[in-house]
């Protein structure tokens, strides 16, 4: 008995030497690095667990960032809109500054647009309770990116309304697998927004970046604005003193003074950087929200296939002073395949050709070269088919 005894005090000794040792170490310097390291542990487990966004759900709050939905549910219930509405204050009550983001998976487009209840057809949106002070278009160009531009259509949506914004989204989609072309697919959002409606800012957007500060406001400034200024890929901060890349904001005026965007960058890189000179050479400046708030999280990926780096790019870079007037808004050819009004974005696919021009190559027999009354049925890459699918399927009953 007395020899059991002995060795169960040994084990309790044993034990609470160990409670000892971990104590000393969590309370050691590194103490909260490794308090929050378990509380993340435990915030991903929940999230698998309910299989919920974790951005959305009530535990969607973390230490740096609130949920981006919260505060828009009192909108829902603001009655109509009515003639004579008061302009919206100058800075929106909404803003609430850092948004947690995050991106689980088993978010769909109809989980999207129930929690969007006022964006109507085509992805537009107008406060109901006052007149919004600011028109925004937002373009994205698009191709094979259906997973990302879930997330951002996720937290762009109340993202702008809490800027009290009216606003639309913008699909650009690239028909065909042709070496991809960003800079020219931003000149044909330009012009088909336009067409639309008189925006007096278009934001153009990469679709794997999301912003986290909604005191990053979705409007123009007096010169051509950088918003992405602070990227969590680079540290949140600038890269180099002139990048111009992943967000930027121009009203049509400073659009048309820089003769838009170039149209012969094909494949990764350079182009943004054309942008940036451009910006000067049409003689203005570019300006950019601070590094607290023009924060942004990248959705990680790889280059992708057809976006092949373009060799190039340094080459054409050194000549943009030359071409900058002979290549832009005022050259740009392209036949749009299909505009559709999708609940919560507009889609235009669109056939840019390649660099030979737009019907030097013979047209593939998959895009015909004039544009068909209805989308093609069997496009070398689809536009995003799925989602407009899932979209028609799950249209909210109020719009
Ligand atoms: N995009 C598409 N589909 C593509 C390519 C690009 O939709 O196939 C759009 C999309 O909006 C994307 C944007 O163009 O956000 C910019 O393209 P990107 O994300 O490939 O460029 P980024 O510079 O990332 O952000 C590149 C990652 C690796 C580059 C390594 C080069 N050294
Ligand atoms: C520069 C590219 C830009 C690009 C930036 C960031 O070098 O187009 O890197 O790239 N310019 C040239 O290649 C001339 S990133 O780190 O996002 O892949 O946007």
């Amino acid at each position: 008995m007395a020899t059991w005894l002995q060795s169960k005090w040994r084990y309790l000794f044993m034990f609470l030497g160990v409670q000892l040792v971990v104590m000393a170490l969590l309370s050691r310097e590194g103490y909260h690095k490794r308090v929050s390291y378990f509380i993340r542990i435990f915030r991903k487990l929940e999230i698998t667990a309910t299989g919920t966004s974790g951005a959305g759900s009530p535990h969607a709050r973390n230490h740096t960032g609130s949920d981006v939905y919260a505060n828009l549910s009192l909108l829902a219930k603001a009655h109509g809109r009515g003639e004579n509405m008061p302009y919206c204050p100058k800075t929106s009550p909404l803003i609430g500054g850092p948004i947690h983001v995050s991106f689980p998976s088993g978010l769909t487009l109809a989980q999207v647009a129930r929690k969007n209840p006022l964006v109507v057809l085509g992805g537009r949106y107008r406060p109901p309770d006052c007149e919004a002070r600011h028109r925004t278009a937002i373009i994205i160009p698009h191709r094979n990116r259906e997973h990302h531009l879930k997330f951002l259509l996720y937290y762009l949506h109340p993202f702008l309304q809490r800027q009290q914004l009216n606003y639309g989204i913008y699909i650009i989609h690239q028909a065909g697998n042709y070496t991809f072309n960003r800079a020219k697919l931003m000149n044909v959002g330009f012009r088909e927004a336009m067409r639309e409606e008189d925006w007096d800012c278009l934001f153009f957007h990469d679709v794997d970046l999301i912003p986290e500060d909604d005191r990053n406001t979705y409007m123009c400034d007096a010169n051509p604005k950088h918003a992405a200024i602070a990227m969590d890929k680079f540290g949140y901060k600038l890269p180099y003193k002139m990048y111009f890349g992943g967000v930027s904001a121009l009203s049509p005026l400073h659009y048309l003074k820089m003769n838009g965007f170039p149209n012969n960058y094909w494949g990764w890189g350079g182009e943004d950087d054309d942008i940036g000179v451009r910006v000067s050479l049409g003689g203005m400046f570019i300006s950019r929200p601070s590094v607290k708030v023009g924060r942004y999280k990248m959705i990680k990926h790889k280059l992708d296939k057809g976006n092949d780096v373009n060799p190039r790019r340094f080459n054409m870079l050194a000549k943009t002073r030359q071409t900058w007037k002979l290549d832009g808004m005022n050259t740009v050819e392209y036949e749009v395949l299909s505009r559709d009004h999708f609940p919560l974005y507009t889609n235009i696919t669109v056939h840019i050709g390649t660099e030979a021009g737009l019907h030097a190559m013979a047209p593939s027999p998959k895009i015909p070269a004039k544009a068909p009354a209805k989308p093609p049925v069997e496009a070398p890459t689809k536009p995003p088919a799925k989602l407009q699918q899932e979209q028609q399927q799950n249209q909210p009953t109020n719009h």
